[in-house]
């Protein structure tokens, strides 16, 4: 049965407590479980299991050294009409983009589509409906600078989701040590 798959970076507990604690609890901001908060490195989407052992070996390639991430500052995505919204990771360090590009590449290795949007890496904190973007405002401002932890990425994630009635359940797949 094909699975839908998407790399992506767990963060530490920490980091999760911290974003967990910073939901200001708004109407029709629906804050996302500290224990599925995670950053998408790629989104395979659905994958057929012969695909799946082709995009296993195609993670052979990917070298990217362990680095430090912050998780730091706000955001929303969909302008005045604001869909989602994030914590980033700052300026971004460069071996994440790093290992974003090797994972798209392994992806299509792999004989697979990878989402070919640009990559805006973060961390989606809350699903948004009808809020005004002056309504996130005072959140936006009071975490503009809010470093909410830092830690050393040592591997990378491949997570299958599954819709349930509760929403979306992650399950690990596979852990990636970087080298
Ligand atoms: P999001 O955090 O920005 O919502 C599991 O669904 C993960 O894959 C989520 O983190 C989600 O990103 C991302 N995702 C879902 N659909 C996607 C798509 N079509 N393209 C890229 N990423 C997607």
């Amino acid at each position: 049965m094909a699975k839908r798959l998407f790399f992506g970076l767990e963060l530490p507990a920490s980091a999760r407590e911290a974003l967990a604690a910073a939901d200001p609890q708004l109407k029709n901001v629906r804050w996302v479980k500290a224990e599925k908060l995670h950053l998408t490195l790629s989104f395979p989407g659905e994958v057929e299991p012969e695909q799946e052992g082709a995009l296993h070996e195609a993670l052979a390639a990917v070298r990217v050294p362990p680095f430090f991430l912050p998780i730091r500052g706000v955001g929303t995505f969909g302008g005045s009409k604001p869909s989602v919204l994030w914590a980033g990771v700052g300026k971004g360090h460069p071996h994440l983009f790093g290992l974003h590009k090797h994972l798209q590449d392994a992806v299509l290795r792999a004989g697979l589509q990878p989402d070919l949007r640009p990559f805006h890496p973060h961390v989606t904190l809350a699903r948004i409906r009808d809020v005004s973007a002056e309504v996130l405002r005072p959140f936006l401002r009071k975490h503009a600078e809010t470093e909410f932890g830092m830690w050393e990425v040592q591997e990378f994630v491949l997570y299958s989701s599954r819709l349930s009635s509760e929403g979306s359940e992650y399950t690990v797949e596979l852990r990636c040590g970087l080298q």
